[in-house]
């Protein structure tokens, strides 16, 4: 077709009105349209290749599923990288890198003073212990910040969406002790996989994708007058760790793993079994006036 003719129906759509209308909105919908109508066009989308486009997306959001194909297709990493834009241009300074949320967190964790233990004792993986501090850019502590954490178990599934598993279990929230520092016990997580029967794996197929996550550990980390901070660490030993469906992994959120055998390491660690070691600092950025400063509205579970 000739531009001429898309945009002028483009301009009929936008141009019709008969009440109050919200502007942002509209703004957006009126550019998605004329986009929309420009790629059809262009690419020659016919009625059914349209049609089936609808029904997947129905059934995307049957399954419930948005949340896990955003990631997929990396545009919740794109708004991080608009974010770090942001913030450098607002001369936002250093800081543990932000990764995304994605699409499993619930709200409501249990609250725990400077440790936790994570798991509920049923899950036989590798035991974990993961401690560190909480740092303002010049590296003293922050006491009392706020160590959000949740991760899958050791078959890569997550509580209060895998109905089998315990309330809460792997999900805490840890304050900080009076030197900035956290420490938890839990188990090694394995890497998630997207449903292989569902609507956002039968996308990633048709792209000759995979749909896997390398092991990873959330967290949201958080104290008064610094920029709250949404991040994960990556489990190093994993194959996906530089291969991840949700594009997450980032520079410096890769920390060593130390994993211990011997009788006496077990014995002064209380455990009778093998366990692993993460020890990692985060960084918060003091909060600055042009920049929200708090976790961005989303929906989120909560249980
Ligand atoms: C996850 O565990 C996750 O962190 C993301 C981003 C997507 C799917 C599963
Ligand atoms: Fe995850």
């Amino acid at each position: 077709m000739n531009k001429t003719q898309i945009q002028d129906f483009a301009k009929r759509i936008s141009g019709t009105r008969s009440g109050p209308a919200n502007e942002r909105v509209k703004a957006v919908v009126d550019r998605m349209l004329f986009d929309l109508f420009v790629l059809i066009d262009e690419m020659d989308v016919t009625p059914e290749e349209f049609w089936a486009a609808c029904s997947y997306v129905t059934e995307l959001g049957k399954s419930n599923e948005i949340g896990l194909l955003v990631p997929g297709l990396g545009v919740e990493h794109f708004l991080d990288l608009r974010q770090d834009e942001k913030e450098r241009a607002a001369g936002m300074e250093g800081g543990t890198p932000r990764t995304i949320e994605g699409p499993l967190y619930v709200a409501g964790a249990p609250v725990c003073q400077g440790e936790a233990r994570l798991d509920d004792d049923t899950d036989d993986g590798e035991i974990l212990f993961m401690d560190g501090r909480v740092l303002d850019s010049r590296g003293n502590p922050i006491p009392g910040a706020q160590v959000e954490v949740w991760h899958a178990n050791s078959r890569g599934n997550y509580s209060y969406f895998d109905p089998s598993q315990s309330a809460f279990n792997l999900r805490r929230t840890i304050i900080a002790d009076a030197e900035g520092r956290y420490r938890f016990r839990s188990i090694m997580p394995s890497g998630y996989s997207c449903p292989p029967d569902g609507p956002t794996q039968t996308l990633l197929t048709l792209l000759g994708r995979h749909g896997h996550r390398p092991a990873h550990i959330h967290f949201f980390v958080s104290a008064p007058g610094y920029r709250t901070l949404t991040t994960q660490i990556n489990i190093k030993d994993d194959p996906y760790v530089h291969d991840d469906f949700a594009f997450a992994t980032r520079d410096g959120l890769i920390p060593d793993v130390a994993h211990h055998t011997e009788p006496a390491a077990l014995h002064d660690m209380g455990v009778n079994r093998p366990f692993a070691t993460i020890t990692f600092d985060f960084t918060l950025p003091a909060a600055v006036d042009s920049i929200p400063g708090t976790l961005g509205e989303r929906p989120r579970a909560a249980a």
